[in-house]
C-alpha cells in the first residue's frame, strides 16, 4: 500500500475532514445526496461461499431462496422507488456469475430494458460476467454494472474460498472494456485492517476510468453466516476511510452502503461532510434493513440536503461527465 494513501488517513481527524470537504466542493455540489434503491432479483441459494452473506446455500440463515423475478414485478419495484425520489435503481441476484445464451440473461435483459424504459438508471450485480454479455446489457439499456473488491487481495482468501480476487478483476476488466459505468467497493469490519482498507482503495485509484461509484458497505453480521460475531467498526474508521476515499478518487460518487442502521443519524452526517453523496434508499437492502425511506429523506432534510434529480450527476455543473 502506497504512502501517500496511509499519510492522508493518518492525519489528524479534522485536518482529514477538511481536506476532504474541500476535495469535495471543487468537483461536486455539496447540497446533493445519489438515491439509489436496491432489489433482490433472485435470491440465495447462491454457490459461492462469501463468508458475510447470507445468501450462499452453505450456510443456514433466515433467507428463503427465491427464484429469478418476472419483469412485471420489478417494474412495480423500480417505479414506487423512482417516485420516492431515487434516481439509480439496482438489481441483485444471488449468482456466482451469469453467461450469455442463457434463459436466465435472456430474463435479465427483458427486465434491463423494462426499467430503462422508467427513465431511471439501472444497475445490475450479478457476479462474473463476460464482456460480450456486458456489451449485451450495455445495449439492453443497463448503465452500470455493480462488481465489488470487497477488500485488499491478501485478506480476500479469508473471506472468499470459492473464487479469487484475480477473477473479480477479470469481470471489472470486462464491464470497463464494454464501455458500461463501474460501481466497485467493498465491505470494512470483516476483520480486515485498515492497510487492507487502503490497499483496496489503491487498486480502485488504478482504474481506468476510475469506478464511477464505490460503495462502502460496514458488514451487516449476518446470523449463521461464519462472520455472524464480527465486532461492529469504530464509527472514525468508517469516516476516515470515506473521506479518504473521496480525497483518493474525487470524481466518483461515494457511497455509504450497507449497514446504515448500526449507525447514528451524526456518524452519517459526519459520513456525509467526508463527501459521501450516494446511500441505499429505502427499508430494504437485499435481504438485510435499510433506515425506511421516510427516515432517510427527514435526515436529508434536516442536513440541508437533497437528493439529486433522476439523470443529473449531483454535480451542479461541477463534474465533466
Ligand atoms: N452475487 C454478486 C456478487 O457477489 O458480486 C452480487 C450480489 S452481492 C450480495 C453484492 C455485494 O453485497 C457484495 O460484494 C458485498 O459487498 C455486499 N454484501 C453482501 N452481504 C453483505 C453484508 N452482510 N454486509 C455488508 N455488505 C454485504
Ligand atoms: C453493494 O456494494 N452493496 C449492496 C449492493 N452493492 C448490491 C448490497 C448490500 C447487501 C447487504 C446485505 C443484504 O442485504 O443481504
Ligand atoms: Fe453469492 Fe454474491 Fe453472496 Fe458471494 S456475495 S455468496 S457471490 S450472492
Amino acid at each position: 500500500m502506497s504512502k501517500p494513501l496511509r499519510e492522508i488517513y493518518n492525519q489528524s481527524f479534522f485536518d482529514l475532514l477538511q481536506q476532504a470537504r474541500t476535495v469535495h466542493l471543487q468537483h461536486w455540489n455539496g447540497k446533493y445526496i445519489q438515491l439509489c434503491s436496491l432489489l433482490s432479483i433472485k435470491t440465495g441459494g447462491c454457490s459461492e461461499d462469501c463468508f458475510y452473506c447470507a445468501q450462499s446455500a452453505r450456510y443456514q440463515t433466515v433467507v428463503k431462496s427465491k427464484e429469478l423475478l418476472d419483469d412485471d414485478e420489478v417494474v412495480a419495484a423500480a417505479r414506487a422507488a423512482k417516485e420516492l425520489g431515487a434516481s439509480r435503481f439496482c438489481m441483485g441476484a444471488a449468482w456466482s456469475g451469469v453467461r450469455e445464451q442463457t434463459q436466465q440473461f435472456e430474463q435479465v435483459l427483458n427486465i434491463v430494458r423494462a426499467v430503462a424504459a422508467l427513465g431511471i438508471e439501472v444497475c445490475v450485480t450479478l457476479g462474473y460476467i463476460s464482456e460480450s454479455a456486458a456489451r449485451t446489457l450495455k445495449a439492453a439499456g443497463l448503465h452500470t454494472y455493480n462488481h465489488n473488491l470487497d477488500t485488499s487481495p491478501e485478506f480476500y482468501p479469508n473471506i472468499v474460498t470459492t473464487h479469487a480476487f484475480d477473477d473479480r478483476l477479470k469481470t471489472i476488466r470486462a464491464v470497463q472494456q464494454a464501455g458500461l459505468s463501474l460501481c466497485c467497493g467493498g465491505i470494512i469490519g470483516m476483520g480486515e485492517t485498515v492497510d487492507d482498507r487502503l490497499r483496496m482503495l489503491e487498486i480502485l485509484t488504478s482504474f481506468d476510468p476510475p469506478p464511477d461509484s464505490v460503495p462502502i458497505n460496514t458488514l451487516i453480521p449476518m446470523p449463521g453466516t461464519p462472520l455472524e460475531n464480527e465486532k461492529p467498526i469504530d464509527v472514525f474508521d468508517l469516516v476516515r476511510l470515506v473521506a479518504t476515499t473521496r480525497i483518493a478518487l474525487p470524481r466518483s460518487k461515494v457511497r455509504l452502503s450497507a449497514g446504515r442502521t448500526l449507525l447514528s443519524r451524526e456518524a452519517q452526517a459526519w459520513c456525509f461532510f467526508a463527501g459521501a453523496n450516494s446511500i441505499f434508499f429505502g427499508g430494504k437492502l437485499l435481504t438485510a434493513d435499510n433506515p425506511s425511506a421516510d427516515e432517510d429523506l427527514q435526515l436529508l432534510a434536516v442536513l440541508g440536503l437533497a437528493p439529486n434529480r433522476a439523470g443529473s450527476n449531483c454535480d451542479n455543473g461541477k463534474r465533466a461527465s
